[in-house]
């Protein structure tokens, strides 16, 4: 059996971390991951987070097995943040929020879940996307598509593309849609267009699958998760995997939730039993410790209030770095232009440097980005940026 295995690629993002960690000049900048680092390029373990895990401690409880859908306090506040707590998904009961394993899991859920009641249904992701939606959708044994998004000349959404593939694309089929801040390009689609594309997939009877891996890294909560009330709003059914990897920089907890957006409580109340039956057959039920320490922070005011300033404080800093960068190249290089970096939102920047440049960069710097020139910008701080921007202009 295990003497024919092949060996299998290696996953692309993960790979280049692998690559940074064995160089060992000093100078080396880890560009290529989707991690958000402080200025001093640390990981950072939010104050909200250590005040809420110093309270639990405080009152240890033994760890029976979570419900199948997680904790119920958690699942409560997941949904009350993504929806909306005034909102009328919510007050009517008509949307099931279930803890996942981070946002993957989520992903995985709702794929698992779609296999069994939209068996014949074909997948449409963005071109490009983050890697790991196909290969996910694909094992659950879905046919995946791409509809066109990035235009590489205006270095922006190639909307009129995007919105034809949607009006062409057969009636049920699965739409992965990025709810803001678009991993890899950073191009997120305007209002007035979020609007257009709500309207043909309701008219359409298309089946929206948001993924939202980024509140609050665009412009803020409640203006991120707004697409996502927009579709709810419209009606269901609506699929929504979310994760507090980045937002609570809690990675290694695994803490996400998939909600769906039903026609109504009844329905909801089949779709839950349903997808409790997906989450039993996959893993049985959730981890404790990520989920508590969420809920804690989103139903207690205070550190509700320090999250929020937290997280502002991770949007900003981000912001600043796409300034500085254009800045500083603008200066370095000045034939080149780079103004588009700061329109892009969230984590990444697809910088339009080319494979080859990716590749000396590497080479010759000790610089880490992607090979489709995706960089994460919230690599960037005050000690590494000017040796980047440097070796950027000298490649180019
Ligand atoms: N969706 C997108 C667009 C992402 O970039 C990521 C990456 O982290 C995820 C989902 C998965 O999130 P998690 O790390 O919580 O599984
Ligand atoms: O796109 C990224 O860099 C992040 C991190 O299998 C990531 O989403 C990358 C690959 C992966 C899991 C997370």
């Amino acid at each position: 059996l295990l003497n024919a295995i092949e060996m299998a690629p290696r996953d692309p993002i993960l790979g280049i971390t692998e690559a940074y960690n064995a160089d060992k000049n000093p100078k080396k900048s880890n560009l290529g991951v989707g991690v958000y680092y402080d200025d001093n390029g640390k990981l950072p373990l939010l104050e909200c987070v250590r005040k809420a895990e110093a309270q639990l401690m405080e009152k240890t409880a033994p760890r029976g097995y979570l419900p199948i859908d997680g904790l119920a306090a958690y699942d409560k506040a997941v949904q009350d943040l993504v929806f909306g707590a005034d909102s009328a998904v919510v007050k009517e009961k008509r949307a099931i929020t279930a803890q996942a394993i981070g946002g993957t899991g989520a992903l995985k859920l709702g794929a698992d879940f779609l296999k069994r009641f939209a068996p014949d249904a074909q997948v449409w992701i963005s071109d490009p996307s983050w890697e790991n939606h196909r290969a996910l959708f694909e094992s659950a044994g879905f046919v995946v598509n791409n509809y066109p998004y990035y235009d590489a000349t205006t270095k922006g959404v190639n909307f009129a593309g995007m919105l034809d593939t949607l009006k062409n694309m057969p009636a049920g089929s699965i739409v992965l849609l990025h709810a803001c801040c678009h991993n890899p390009t950073g191009a997120d689609l305007t209002d007035a267009q979020w609007t257009q594309v709500i309207e043909v997939v309701t008219s359409r009877g298309l089946i929206p699958f948001l993924d939202m891996a980024y509140q609050g890294f665009g412009d803020g909560i409640e203006s991120d998760g707004k697409v996502v009330g927009l579709f709810a709003n419209a009606g269901g059914p609506v699929f929504v995997s979310n994760s507090f990897s980045k937002s609570f920089s809690l990675y290694g907890e695994r803490v996400g939730a998939l909600s769906i957006v039903a026609t109504s409580a009844e329905e909801a109340a089949r779709v839950l039993s349903q997808l409790k039956r997906v989450i039993r057959t996959n893993y049985s039920n959730p981890p404790i410790h990520g989920g508590q320490v969420v809920a804690t922070v989103l139903a207690t005011p205070e550190l509700r209030a320090l999250w929020e300033e937290e997280l502002a404080g991770m949007r900003v800093r981000i912001r600043e770095m796409r300034q500085a960068f254009v800045e500083k190249l603008k200066a370095k290089a000045p034939n080149h232009h780079f103004d588009f970096v700061i329109t892009q939102r969230g984590m990444f920047s697809y910088s339009g440097l080319t494979k080859e440049q990716v590749t000396r960069l590497r080479e010759e710097y000790s610089i880490y980005a992607v090979d489709t020139g995706r960089i994460c910008v919230a690599a960037l701080n005050s000690g590494n940026i000017d040796y980047v921007v440097d070796a950027v202009a000298q490649v180019l």
